[in-house]
């Protein structure tokens, strides 16, 4: 499998259960000049709600993941490039690192060239998706970084994701986690929300992704956080 992530610095996180802002449509989030859409979310979620918004984001050429959270909502759909599925590395309850997979597999037929894990280090304790999991988020920089280096060097993980998920997070600690980094892509994702939140970021993770702002702010705030990104990278590289 080619790995596209290692070219993308921008995600839109598409939560099923939450509308557009107001006026918006998928169109035009799929115009804000985002590198991928992925639709995923953690609470009441349902096959439905999911398909329901990979058909509309389908016609678009804006490369199109669905995340699930868990195997009952898994769309199969020829518009999708792919699966991102959840590995929680610092989750209390196994379910969330290799349960639910071991279901999904021991149930269907999973088509392994379309998927991909992405672990997971929780940091945000107030977040849905902490509490769901039990994950442990009292976490330093270093323990992050070696979860990072756990994940690639032990586990094979091609993607690692500090999630902060509603909340801007620690720079130094996703800095450490890139560190740690020989050729795995760092996902970063929580409280992106402007031009400045994208760019710091996006100085240390190789990707960020953006939720909430999607839903509640839309697609003038989100394009702002692509420049951001996009910018961190440029003169990342011109620095080289
Ligand atoms: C959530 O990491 C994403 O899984 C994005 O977080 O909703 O805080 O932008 P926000």
């Amino acid at each position: 499998m080619t790995t596209p992530w290692a070219e993308w610095d921008h995600i839109v996180k598409l939560d099923p259960d939450k509308t557009l802002a107001e006026g918006e449509t998928f169109e035009d989030v799929c115009r804000t000049g985002t590198d991928a859409l992925e639709i995923g979310g953690t609470l009441d979620m349902t096959q439905e709600k999911m398909q329901r918004v990979i058909d509309a984001c389908a016609k678009y050429d804006v490369p199109l993941y669905q995340e699930p959270s868990n195997p009952a909502v898994v769309v199969d759909h020829e518009a999708l490039d792919g699966y991102l599925v959840p590995t929680v590395l610092n989750a209390g309850d196994i379910a969330w690192a290799t349960g639910f997979h071991k279901e999904w597999v021991k149930t269907s037929d999973v088509n392994w060239d379309r998927t991909t894990t992405e672990a997971y280090v929780i940091m945000n304790p107030d977040a849905s998706v902490a509490e769901l999991t039990d994950a442990d988020c009292d976490q330093s920089p270093e323990d992050v970084a070696a979860y990072a280096e756990v994940a690639e060097q032990m586990y094979g993980q091609e993607i690692i994701y500090v999630e902060y998920s509603g909340v801007f997070g620690d720079p130094d600690v996703v800095e450490a986690a890139a560190d740690a980094l020989e050729a795995a892509t760092l996902f970063y994702g929580g409280g992106i929300h402007d031009y400045d939140s994208a760019r710091t970021m996006a100085e240390h993770a190789d990707v960020v992704v953006v939720g909430d702002l999607v839903h509640d702010e839309g697609c003038d705030a989100v394009r702002e956080t692509v420049e951001g990104a996009k910018d961190a990278k440029k003169t990342a590289a011109e620095s080289v």
